[in-house]
């Protein structure tokens, strides 16, 4: 299962994240098939692969899995196999309970086991050998997230013609918390593998390039860090690159009539409440779902919300469900949803209405338009992709953001209402005042905040970034043409409407 892929098979452009952008669909009749899954990511990459000659490496979703490479609407899919046990171990384990929590400022504690670490070894490699051996001569990698942060020295060190980037989709901690990782020379040489590495927030690049000094004494210059290589020094760039979404089609999935009706179906299955509040989130304890939740709960036990007038509609996607901490999250916040509700529900009204599955997009969207009020309050988020798409949707110039100052999108966001979500007596009055706003300041607000959206989308995400390879791979080559002429490597954006 080691052995690096045999393979004629070369491409200029390789993407390696941990699941694949494919979901293997089981037929009644036992057929299999494959569907594309709609994230941000490769709707931004898709134009680039199909340009650049891409492939795409990654884990297709269940164990045990060996899958030879296929072709799914012009791009290569490269699947990596990994056994239920390393899906354990890497996976759910060092990546899901030793990772998330450190670089989430320990909201929960991590869990250290050295076997956990083993496999993450192990399954970096298996990933960086499949990219090794894929990617044509001169190419380029682009290695996502914090599942993979081994693989760019892996490949480097198979593949030294190669140009490397890594992007980090989450935040990476102080040195202060950095530092309890057993593990923690070892992961910033890795990632030292790349040529550029990106982070969302400038205090995430920050707080890497102190690692860095701490623990390897290497000269940093933001942004740049001088890696010792042979006699000299190989130029690392680490600086952020704030991820964001395919705005457009966001905006005109809500300009679609049939969406706007749906958005006022659900207002009307609500019991045409005079406010909505809706929170959306992965069931995750970075997301503050508690915390909002108890806001709210004491401004309905204070009387200055009244439970007639206010719904909050709670979307809870399962994630990560066989982590123990997860499994205790869902208890604690199906415990308060319970009592709120226990407390203030009346015959055909509820104060809170809490769904635990995921919808489609469509779905999602018309839920954008139905929420007056949009809570975003994480106790730490590298972006939140969340607070952007509901900004995006928001054509009419209404509705309001309460946002989180621990998300990497109130670097950008700055005109949404931003708060600290451990002040509950703060998150409360942010929560009355976006009730209470005037439809003068609500679009003022929302007006400033769909700009910086609509023109910092996904596309321009990519872009910086494979600009900032593309400079890495012209000082390589000196006066020599690009392999891939910068033509080539230009996102195309979504027309505006
Ligand atoms: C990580 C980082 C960073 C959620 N429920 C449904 C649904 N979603 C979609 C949202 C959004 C995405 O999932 C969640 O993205 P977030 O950014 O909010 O959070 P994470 O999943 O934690 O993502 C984060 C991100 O990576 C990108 O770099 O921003 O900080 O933690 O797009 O809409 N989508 C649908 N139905 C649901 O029920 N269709």
């Amino acid at each position: 299962m080691n052995a690096p892929q045999q393979s004629t098979e070369r491409y200029d452009f390789v993407v390696v994240s941990n699941r694949l952008p494919v979901d293997r669909v089981i037929a009644p009749d036992g057929s299999a098939s494959w569907n594309r899954s709609p994230g941000g990511l490769v709707t931004a990459l898709e134009p680039v692969m199909r340009a650049a000659d891409g492939a795409w490496v990654g884990w297709a979703g269940q164990p045990d899995l060996d899958l030879e490479p296929f072709d799914n609407e012009g791009i290569r899919i490269v699947p990596v196999p990994l056994s239920a046990e390393e899906l354990q171990r890497y996976y759910e384990g060092f990546s899901n309970d030793t990772l998330w929590p450190l670089y989430h400022d320990v909201i929960a504690p991590p869990s250290f086991h050295r076997e956990w670490w083993e496999s993450y070894v192990e399954v970096n490699r298996r990933f960086a050998e499949r990219a090794a051996g894929i990617a044509a001569e001169g190419g380029t990698v682009w290695v996502q997230d914090y599942q993979l942060q081994l693989v760019p020295k892996m490949v480097r060190d198979l593949r030294p013609d190669l140009t490397i980037g890594f992007f980090n989709h989450i935040p990476f901690p102080p040195y202060g918390i950095y530092s309890q990782l057993p593990w923690r020379t070892q992961i910033v040489e890795g990632l030292l593998g790349a040529d550029v590495i990106g982070f969302q927030r400038v205090a995430d690049a920050s707080n890497f390039s102190r690692a860095v000094r701490r623990l390897l004494g290497h000269l940093t210059r933001n942004p740049v860090i001088e890696v010792p290589e042979g006699a000299g020094v190989r130029r690392v760039i680490a600086k952020a690159f704030p991820i964001s979404i395919d705005s457009r089609s966001f905006e005109q999935l809500a300009r679609e009539p049939r969406i706007q009706a749906r958005a006022r179906e659900i207002r009307e299955g609500l019991g045409n409440p005079r406010t909505v509040m809706l929170g959306v989130d992965r069931l995750d304890y970075t997301k503050g779902i508690g915390h909002r939740l108890k806001a709210y709960h004491e401004l309905l036990r204070e009387g200055r919300l009244n439970a007639e007038d206010v719904t909050l509609v709670q979307v809870a996607n399962p994630s990560r469900e066989r982590v123990e901490a997860y499994i205790q999250l869902r208890d604690e916040i199906e415990l308060t949803v319970g009592r709120i509700n226990g407390d203030f529900s009346t015959f055909g009204h509820n104060p809170v209405n809490y769904m635990h599955h995921g919808y489609p997009r469509d779905e999602m969207v018309a839920l954008y338009l139905a929420a007056d009020v949009m809570l975003v309050t994480a106790l730490r988020d590298g972006m939140n992709l969340v607070a952007k798409e509901y900004v995006a949707s928001r054509f009419d110039e209404d509705g309001v953001l309460i946002l989180s100052e621990f998300t990497g999108a109130s670097d950008e966001l700055k005109r949404a209402l931003l708060i600290n979500p451990h002040d509950i007596e703060g998150l409360k009055e942010a929560m009355l005042r976006a009730i209470q706003m005037s439809r003068r300041d609500r679009s003022s607000r929302m007006r400033a905040l769909r700009r910086r959206v609509l023109e910092n989308d996904v596309a321009r995400w990519s872009q910086r970034f494979l600009d900032a390879l593309a400079d890495v791979k012209r000082d390589r080559h000196g006066s020599d043409p690009d392999p891939l002429g910068e033509l080539e490597w230009t996102v195309p954006r979504a027309p505006s409407s």
